[in-house]
């Protein structure tokens, strides 16, 4: 980041979106100041810094906006130069991440999303989708990065955008009361109950009670008597 380095990040404590941001910062060293929003009673700041999408994270560096978490992300890895990379040097492996990183980013939460909001038939027929679609990710990041489904140790970026999701599973198959079948897709749920237990990860993740509350509370769920 360049010499005055003002970096101030306005977020919801349970986005997913915004615990990227808080990740890639803290895996640069950069010092943040965090903005808490209502996204119920959205701020001037959020309307006038992202008045496209009116949507967190936004990014302020040096009073500059920057919205969209894979785009932040990007810039974080671009303005800091010295320190760890989040990006692979390597051109292809680098196209290979952002390509596993774009699918998860497009296909997860529309696919969990399903599953909190269908019953009976309908939500077999989601998890079954939801199962296929993580075995692809699973084959696809086995073939292109060999270590990776083994290691929990460094985060880069494809363990930010898929951890920073990915690790709160449990808060949503809790709220739901889904009854997963984990053993298909063993190698994506051992993979990311390691990263959960990065204290980096474990730091930056909204707290498990407090987002099985929030996700009740969204989806607006029923506790059976
Ligand atoms: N594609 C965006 C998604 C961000 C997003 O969906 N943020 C949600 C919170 S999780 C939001 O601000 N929602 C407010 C709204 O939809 O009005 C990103 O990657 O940053």
């Amino acid at each position: 980041m360049s010499k005055i380095c003002e970096v101030k990040l306005v977020r919801a404590w349970f986005s997913s979106y915004c615990t990227r941001v808080e990740l890639a910062l803290k895996v640069k060293g950069i010092s943040y100041e965090c903005i808490e929003e209502d996204l119920r009673n959205k701020s001037d700041l959020l309307l006038k810094q992202n008045p496209v999408h009116k949507k967190v994270p936004v990014l302020l560096h040096n009073g500059n906006a920057i919205s969209e978490s894979l785009i932040i992300l990007e810039y974080i890895d671009e303005c800091l130069k010295d320190g760890p990379t989040l990006l692979p040097c390597d051109p292809y492996q680098r196209a290979q991440v952002r390509f596993w990183a774009n699918y998860f980013d497009q296909k997860y939460m529309s696919g969990m999303i399903k599953i909190l909001v269908t019953s009976g038939s309908e939500r077999d027929n989601a998890m079954e989708e939801f199962c296929e679609m993580l075995r692809v990710f699973e084959e696809g990041i086995s073939k292109h990065f060999s270590t990776l489904l083994c290691s929990k140790d460094s985060i880069g970026f494809l363990e930010i955008v898929v951890g920073s999701t990915g690790c709160n599973y449990r808060a949503f198959f809790e709220a739901v009361g889904v009854d997963y079948p984990f053993e298909k897709n063993h190698k994506y749920f051992s993979w990311i109950d390691g990263l959960r237990e990065c204290p980096l990860m474990k730091e930056t993740l909204p707290p498990h009670e407090k987002l099985v509350a929030k996700i009740t509370e969204k989806f607006n769920f029923q506790t059976e008597s």
